[in-house]
Parts: structure tokens; sequence; C-alpha cells
């Protein structure tokens, strides 16, 4: 059976988890321990040096990285309603990419709330630390949020900074499916998936979708924004009630 190694609450993973599910193409999760896991990543894919991201997916030998190809592959493996229709390879592209700059924004905005809030940090410590040790431990949750800002690099931008980026992608959204909504290029396609998961990053869904304890939930969640871009949100609301099948 394949395997997809993953980070449940990322957005990345979900984009991945999406495709497969919408093709019905069943898999294994393996949730990945950001830092302490890459040892065991680096081994199963065999890579023991570069950089080295979640979702990957392992196939037998075939090992597929990137969210985008991972959709790619399910399309191939599996059944039901094509996301990548061949003549909107280019659009999906185009989407793609804005999702990957709004998901970039985002995660710098998100991370530094994490670090501002010794509660989010306690949090995601791993369960198997015990409740007396957790407050002490926080400046473990700490190494791996700040190791996440010196990875993608973000440590010099400001919020503001990230905020603009941010909306930047949004209004491209929010101006393309003014245009063609409900879906943005005509029929349910991976443009949608990849839009939709951005709004995660802005109001999380409540669970299944998205578990979290509060006070993460409240880093992920920019009430004003939002409120901004309540036609989005609903719009992704929809989106997954239609179709996100588990
Ligand atoms: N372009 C990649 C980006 C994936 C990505 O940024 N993954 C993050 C998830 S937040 C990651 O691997 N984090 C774990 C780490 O940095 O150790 C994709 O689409 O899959």
């Amino acid at each position: 059976m394949l395997t997809l190694v993953g980070l449940s609450y990322s957005a990345w993973t979900e984009k991945a988890r999406w495709a497969l599910e919408h093709h019905g193409v069943r898999y294994r999760f393996i949730e990945y321990l950001p830092m302490l896991g890459s040892p065991f990543l680096r081994f199963k894919a065999r890579r023991f040096r570069g950089p080295l991201s979640v979702p990957m997916l392992f196939d037998g030998e075939m090992i597929v990285e990137d969210s985008f190809s991972i959709a790619r592959y399910a399309e191939r493996l599996g059944s039901g309603q094509k996301l990548f229709g061949s003549d909107q390879i280019a659009q999906i592209e185009h989407f793609n990419r804005l999702s990957e700059q709004g998901l970039a924004a985002a995660r710098a905005l998100i991370t530094r709330r994490v670090l501002r809030s010794p509660q989010a940090l306690e949090e995601n410590l791993p369960r198997q630390v015990p409740g007396f040790l957790r407050a002490l431990s926080r400046p473990v949750a700490r190494m791996g949020a700040e190791y996440l800002m010196r990875k993608y690099g973000f440590g010099a931008d400001s919020d503001e900074t990230s905020t603009l980026r941010l909306t930047g992608v949004l209004d491209a959204l929010e101006g393309a499916l003014a245009k063609s909504a409900p879906y943005l290029l005509g029929r349910f396609s991976y443009a949608d998936i990849a839009a939709a998961v951005v709004l995660n990053m802005v109001m999380p869904l409540p669970p299944p979708h998205f578990r979290s304890g509060p006070a993460n939930r409240d880093c992920w969640t920019s009430s004003d924004l939002a409120y901004r871009y309540r036609t989005l949100v609903e719009w992704r609301d929809t989106l997954y009630a239609e179709h996100r099948r588990r």
C-alpha cells in the first residue's frame, strides 16, 4: 500500500491528501515530527543531504515529492473526476503558485504568533511529553518554530510584510472567483484545492479537517482578514462540504 508522510495540520499535506482521497487512492498516513523525524525520513527516502520537505509519497521504490506532483500522481493511479483537465494545466499551475505564495506568507505570520505564545508552544510539544514537563519543555517547541523560520528564510520579514503578501494573494483569488464562482476554472479542479487551503491559514476549519489546541487555533486565525475576505471563507466552506470526502 502507498505511504504518505506528512504533517496533518499542514496545508501542503492537505493538498496531497485531498487529491488522493478525491481519486479514491488508499494510503497509510505517517505523521512527520519536524526536526526529530528528519533522520527517519532521510533514511526512508535514502536522501542523506539537501533539504527535505513533506508531504512525501512512497509507492514501492517510487518516491513522489511535492504536493502538486503527488496530486498528479494520484490522478494517474486513481479514479473519479479529473482534477487536472489537460487544457487547464497552465492555469492550474498559476493558481498553485498563488497558493504557494499565500501559504508561505501565512506560515510566516503564524510561526511568529506561535513564538509569542507560551501556551501555543506548549501545545505543540509531542503528546508523549508528560504534564509536569510541558512548561519546562517550551524551549524545545521554540527551537522547532525557530528552525522553521530559518529553513524557510522568513525570519527577517515583519508581520506587515507577510500580511501584505497574503492579502495580495487573497485579492487575486477573490477577483478570479468573482468572475467564475463557484469554481476557479469552470468546474472543480486542483486550482480550487490549492486556493481553499490558503483560507485555512486565515480561518481554520473545525475538526476533523483541522485539529489543534485552542492557543494554536488562535494563532492560525486572522479575524480581521477572515471578515474582509468572508466571501472567500464562505466559498471554502461550501467547497469542503461538497468536495472534501474522507
Ligand atoms: N512545495 C512543497 C512545500 C512543502 C512544505 O513546505 N512542507 C513543510 C510543511 S509546513 C515541511 O516539510 N516542513 C517540515 C520541515 O521543514 O522539517 C509541497 O508543495 O509539498
